[in-house]
């Protein structure tokens, strides 16, 4: 097999133009987008290859997500909605950099290794964010796909749930939905109605919602819901402003609002008023709120996760059936929140490796698998056993009615969360679902428990990946005896616990520490960081 179109196209049109390699990390390539012209070629022809192989649709979203206006990236999504398998990784990272005269070879080289039957006429589905160098970027994914007979579809600026969506729907013959924007917004907005009924609010709760667009695809996507929702829903739109400003996460945005735990620009400051921030591609989602005396209030993924778990186990017990529900988190997780969860809540709670990956394959453990990241990451994900069983409750007219109306609003739920990954908009509608039905305003959801104080730092250092790992990333291995040394520092502090570890999406080592106090937070991050350098 010779692949000469693919070195021909190579050269001519997408020659590799940086000597230094990247590699395919937590969040696929991420990168200034000047340097992503031929990673983003190589990845289209790699997609082929998987989709050929996995027999499937692939997908390809080109995001920085939070990142500022100039970077970009590319993550590959599999045929089940998920990112790209680990053991594909790295042939990713390969793919992008050999030299374009041994691309073929490379080819040869997967093909062999995988027998991938090279005739299937594979579609390759693309998705884009509202950055300025996306549409390029796009069309060498797209020149990619068509050098080795993939068939590109091109579904122009979407979010990146969105994307993960259209690939499940193509994959499943259409079961999950129909693969069109449209059949998005009609299938979490009909859910949505379903589940709020006639009565728009309910005790202290009120249907209004002030959002932050995040200068991106967030706010360009929330129009349709707008539109759909009407009075049901009534959600005030923040910081759209056009494509190429440079504002795309500037100052606002999930990721601006979570670490600088500040209120963003652009949304107008009213007490005591629920508003939420997406990122830049929409798969990040916050909660926060000001309240009278001008303190800020935020609500993170820790605080999402808890009221939705909570919930879940409400309906459930009610529907009488018996599924086992787990909430999943990483180490970033605040400690007082998985006090809360397994104490409180008697939910099990898993603690893995920062990633989505992790959290969603741990996940699939459980019936019901709730998970998220701290920054606002996550969704929740039902076993095929427990469709089925919820399924049967709802047509059962032996049970009692409120046992069978239990098991109805639980698919309604079902329909409402996009289970193939974290996804800002449907996470917002599934947060004002709860509260609607617990009567709560954004008050008296905070009043679960109180954050512990933390600090997240970073710290550059020569090589970050000295410091090695385990046990969910709380426990150092190597250099050897700093586990010790965060240990005894740790151990100074009423409630301190601090771990470090190396960034998977950034060149450095992230400290985090959390303690009673603020000040006591903020001097086990420093003392950490210091034994760090
Ligand atoms: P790294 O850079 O590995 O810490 C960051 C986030 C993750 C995840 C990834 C992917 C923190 C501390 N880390 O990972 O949660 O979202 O980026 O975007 O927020
Ligand atoms: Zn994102």
């Amino acid at each position: 097999n010779s692949y000469r179109t693919v070195y021909a196209f190579a050269r001519e049109m997408h020659p590799k133009t940086v000597k230094t390699d990247i590699q395919y990390g937590t969040a696929g390539f991420r990168t200034k987008a000047t340097n992503l012209g031929y990673v983003m070629y190589r990845m289209g022809l790699l997609a082929v290859l998987r989709a050929r192989y996995k027999r499937g649709v692939i997908g390809v979203m080109i995001t920085a997500s939070h990142n500022p206006e100039p970077d970009n990236g590319v993550k590959l999504v599999d045929p089940k909605g998920e990112m790209l398998d680990q053991s594909w990784e790295k042939w990713a990272t390969k793919f992008a950099n050999v030299g374009d005269d041994q691309l073929e070879e490379t080819i040869n080289e997967i093909i062999k290794e995988y027998d991938i039957p090279m005739t299937d006429r594979v579609e390759i589905v693309v998705g884009k964010d509202t950055r300025p160098s996306s549409p390029s970027l796009a069309k060498s994914v797209m020149d990619g796909v068509l050098a080795l007979a993939g068939k590109p579809i091109d579904y122009g600026i979407v979010t990146t749930p969105q994307l993960h969506y259209f690939v499940v729907c193509k994959n499943t013959n259409r079961q999950y939905g129909e693969p069109t924007e449209d059949g998005y917004y009609k299938k979490l907005t009909g859910a949505f109605k379903k589940l709020r009924g006639e009565t728009y609010t309910n005790g202290n709760y009120k249907n209004r919602l002030l959002y932050d667009g995040a200068n991106g695809v967030g706010a360009k996507k929330i129009k349709y819901f707008q539109e759909l929702l009407g009075n049901t829903l009534k959600i005030e739109m923040f910081n759209d402003a056009i494509i190429g400003s440079g504002k795309l996460n500037y100052m606002c945005g999930a990721d601006y609002v979570k670490s600088q735990q500040k209120f963003p620009t652009g949304v107008p400051v009213e007490p005591n008023v629920r508003c939420c921030s997406v990122d830049g591609d929409a798969d990040r989602l916050i909660y926060y709120y000001m309240d009278e005396n001008n303190g800020f209030h935020l609500m993170d993924g820790d605080r999402m996760a808890t009221l939705i778990a909570g919930y879940l186990k409400e309906v459930l017990e009610e529907t009488g059936i018996d599924l086992n529900l787990g909430l999943v988190q990483t180490a970033y997780a605040n400690g007082a929140s998985t006090d809360y969860i397994a104490k409180k809540l008697q939910v099990p709670v898993a603690c893995v490796s920062t990633g989505v990956k992790h959290l969603h394959h741990k996940a699939l453990d459980y019936d019901i698998g709730v998970y998220f990241e701290a920054n606002g990451h996550g969704t929740i994900i039902f076993s095929t056993n427990a469709k089925e069983k919820l399924r049967e409750a709802a047509k059962n007219n032996t049970i009692s009615d409120e046992r069978r109306l239990a098991a109805e609003a639980l698919l309604n739920l079902i329909d409402l969360i996009n289970e193939t990954v974290g996804d800002a908009i449907s996470d917002m509608l599934l947060i004002e679902t709860i509260l609607h039905a617990k009567g709560w305003d954004i008050q008296q959801w905070e009043d679960a428990y109180t954050d512990l104080p933390n600090r997240l730092m970073k710290v550059t250092v020569q090589d970050r990946n000295v410091i090695t790992t385990t046990d969910a990333e709380r426990v150092c291995v190597t250099p050897e005896g700093l586990q010790a040394e965060i240990d005894s520092a740790a151990a100074k502090y009423k409630k301190g616990r601090s771990f470090v570890r190396p960034s998977g999406t950034e060149d450095v080592v992230r400290v985090y520490a959390e303690a009673a106090t603020r000040e006591e937070a903020d001097e086990l991050a420093v003392e950490v960081a210091k034994k760090v350098h």
